[in-house]
């Protein structure tokens, strides 16, 4: 091992696979992820059924480990006659807890006929969905709302594709229909570098006394296909666009047989997480090889030192060190 084991897979891995659902599905994958009130841990999972598409079924498991009890039938499905943006499925979903509204905000990728953009669902009970609809059009992926106003303003982040890279941005909104204040957070570094071919934000991000903690996925395009590997950053906490630090290495990557072979080979994708009653523990739910669940635990506090001792400020406004990373 290369770098510093900042998370540790549970030996029972994987946690649900297709084999284990209540109906026929090819796989199910990059599951949000959040605890309820009673304390139960719910995952959002993205299912894929024979045609291709996916749709959202929700799982949920006392320990949050096992025992899992899973929607006989899909929990949302993808609704394209009411919203066309829909027409090729719902995926890859991540849940927010928003305590001013009293309601969960499930963004997810509304995957259209012109490309993947991100949606916006508000829920109560994860059985009825309140759906806002379009709120990023293609193509946007990997959205997550902030649980409470910043400045005033609801903050999304979200990452953008173009012509010119693959790089996450914070967008700001009175009302969570309407966004602006567009601003580039963290950009996909270049070269040879982990985190070239894109990034994207992984589980939401973790808020701590020094700031908010973002796990983020990194792609590298290699001769034998993608690599889609974990790495972590620092933001500001009042302004949460602001990188404060960012590691150089990836902390987290396909190894185990279930993360490197698969319908997608090499790809660990995580959506979500829950925080231990000791409020440090971290589980992180992430999906294998767009087949199946996995589990990993780590440590707010390890990450912090991990940051504090590994993390570089960035260098200027388009890529932290340009000139490291030119
Ligand atoms: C990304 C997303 C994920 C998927 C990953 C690997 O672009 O579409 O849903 O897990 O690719 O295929």
């Amino acid at each position: 091992m290369s770098y510093e084991p900042l998370f540790h897979r549970y030996a029972g891995n994987p946690i649900l696979t297709p084999q284990k659902w209540p109906y026929r599905i090819n796989t199910v994958f990059n599951p949000g992820a959040t605890k309820l009130k009673d304390g139960t841990t719910l995952l959002l999972c993205r299912v894929e059924d024979h045609t291709g598409l996916s749709h959202l079924t929700v799982a949920k498991s006392r320990n949050g480990i096992d025992n899992w009890e899973i929607d006989p039938t899909p929990t949302m499905l993808p609704d394209p006659h009411n919203y066309p943006e829909e027409m090729w499925g719902i995926e890859d979903p991540r849940i927010t807890f928003v305590p001013e509204l009293d309601k969960y905000v499930v963004t997810y990728v509304a995957y259209s006929i012109e490309g993947p953009g991100v949606s916006l669902a508000m829920t109560s009970d994860f059985r009825r969905f309140e759906r806002l609809g379009d709120v990023m059009p293609p193509e946007n992926k990997d959205a997550v709302i902030l649980p409470n106003r910043v400045h005033g303003r609801w903050a999304m982040i979200h990452r953008p594709s173009t012509a010119f890279g693959n790089h996450i941005w914070m967008s700001y909104s009175p009302d969570l229909i309407h966004w602006g204040g567009h601003v580039l957070a963290l950009p996909a570094r270049r070269g040879g570098w982990w985190d070239s071919d894109r990034i994207g934000m992984a589980s939401p991000p973790i808020e701590t006394p020094e700031g908010w903690i973002m796990i983020y996925h990194g792609v590298r395009n290699t001769a034998s296909g993608k690599i889609y590997r974990l790495g972590l950053a620092l933001f500001d906490r009042e302004n949460p666009d602001q990188c404060l630090l960012r590691g150089d290495e990836w902390i987290f990557g396909p190894e185990e047989r279930y993360e490197v072979d698969g319908e997608v080979k090499n790809v660990v994708f995580p959506c979500g997480q829950t925080i231990g009653d000791d409020g440090d523990t971290i589980y992180l739910y992430y999906g294998v090889c767009d087949n199946s669940i996995a589990l990993a635990t780590g440590s707010i506090k390890t990450l912090l030192d991990w940051l504090q001792k590994n993390g570089r400020p960035p260098g200027d406004p388009v890529g932290k060190g340009a000139s490291l990373e030119a």
